[in-house]
Order: C-alpha cells, then sequence, then structure tokens
C-alpha cells in the first residue's frame, strides 16, 4: 500500500515556486540500458521549465530500492512518476503499487518483440493501479504528459507549455505552406 500520503508537509514550497530547484518530476527507469530512450524526455522536461531528478530503480534487481524511491516520493515533494522499463516491464506497475502519485509509464523496446511485451506489460494494469501508457520508447510525450498535470497549477510552467504547443502548431502550418506551394 502506498505509505506516503500522511507526510505531504515534506513539500515545503507552494507548486509554482520558482526559487525552489525541488524536483517535480521523478524520473526512474529498470535499467542503465534504458538511459538513451529517457534523454529526449529529459530536453523536454528542460524547455518546459520542470524540475526533475532521475535514477534507476530495478522492480526485479534492486525491489527494497524501488519501493523506497516510490514511497517516499509524495513527501519529497514529487508531483509525477515516469518510469520506463523493457521486457517483463514490472517497473511503472509496481511504482503505482507503492505510491499514490501519477505514474507515467513508458514502455522500452528491449532486444526482441519490438517492445509489444513492455507496451502490455505497463498498459494491462488490474483496476484501482492506473498507468498512464505513453507509446513505446516515447519519452517526449512522458514529459509532455507530466507537464500538462503540473501546468494546472504551475503557472510558469503553464505559460511554456502553452508557448510550446503554439510552436508546434506554428511548425507544422509552415511545413504545409511550404508543401502547397
Ligand atoms: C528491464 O530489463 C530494464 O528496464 C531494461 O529495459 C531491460 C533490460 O535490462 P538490462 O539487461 O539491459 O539491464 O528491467
Amino acid at each position: 500500500q502506498p505509505k506516503d500520503s500522511s507526510s505531504e508537509s515534506g513539500s515545503s514550497k507552494p507548486a509554482g515556486s520558482r526559487k525552489s530547484p525541488t524536483p517535480l518530476v521523478a524520473i526512474t527507469m529498470g535499467s542503465e540500458s534504458d538511459r538513451p530512450v529517457l534523454i529526449p524526455g529529459t530536453k523536454i522536461l528542460e524547455e518546459l521549465g520542470v524540475p526533475y531528478e532521475a535514477t534507476i530503480t530495478s522492480a526485479h534487481r534492486t525491489p527494497e530500492r524501488m519501493v523506497s524511491f516510490a514511497q517516499g516520493a509524495a513527501s519529497r515533494g514529487i508531483k509525477v512518476i515516469i518510469a520506463a522499463a523493457g521486457g517483463a516491464a514490472h517497473l511503472p506497475g509496481m511504482i503505482a503499487a507503492n505510491t499514490r502519485l501519477p505514474v507515467i509509464g513508458i514502455p522500452v523496446k528491449a532486444s526482441v518483440l519490438d517492445g509489444l511485451d513492455s507496451l502490455l506489460s505497463i498498459a494491462q494494469m488490474p483496476r484501482g493501479c492506473p498507468v498512464a501508457t505513453v507509446a513505446i520508447n516515447n519519452s517526449i510525450n512522458a514529459a509532455q504528459l507530466a507537464a500538462r498535470i503540473l501546468a494546472n497549477e504551475d503557472l510558469h510552467i503553464r505559460q511554456k507549455l502553452e508557448d510550446y504547443l503554439a510552436n508546434q502548431t506554428e511548425a507544422v502550418e509552415r511545413q504545409a505552406e511550404r508543401m502547397e506551394t
């Protein structure tokens, strides 16, 4: 059961405070081999002004470390967890089982099965234990989804996100114009 709901006072700064470097997003992965998949997402978090931390917590190789990480996240001020894993990708689900925070799962394409194994492992959670699953290897969408959640309360992140989305739209419109001329 999640054990982090009783000590919210660990987050002493209001959401939206830009003075604190306290991470709002915690990224975790099952193995260092997952790291290249997460790099594009970290760049998005940086672009959107979202403070984050990153670590390895393996559901299979370091289960106690994983539980400790998940159970302590909310009291450290974390608002969203991004968890990436490949193969028998139990990590995001087990993180969700140990926190009340929203968990975004990234299925990592491991060496076989093209990541379908990871996708199904992460998406097919039982009722009551949700993991918001993004597309295979898509850390950009995981980061954006985390920013969208934070933007409900954090005006700084909201502004950056709105600028980002407007730029994205303009870029496609420019591409369409070039194609049509
Ligand atoms: C999972 O197994 C990790 O998330 C990784 O995607 C996969 C392979 O891990 P390594 O054998 O490369 O450490 O736990």
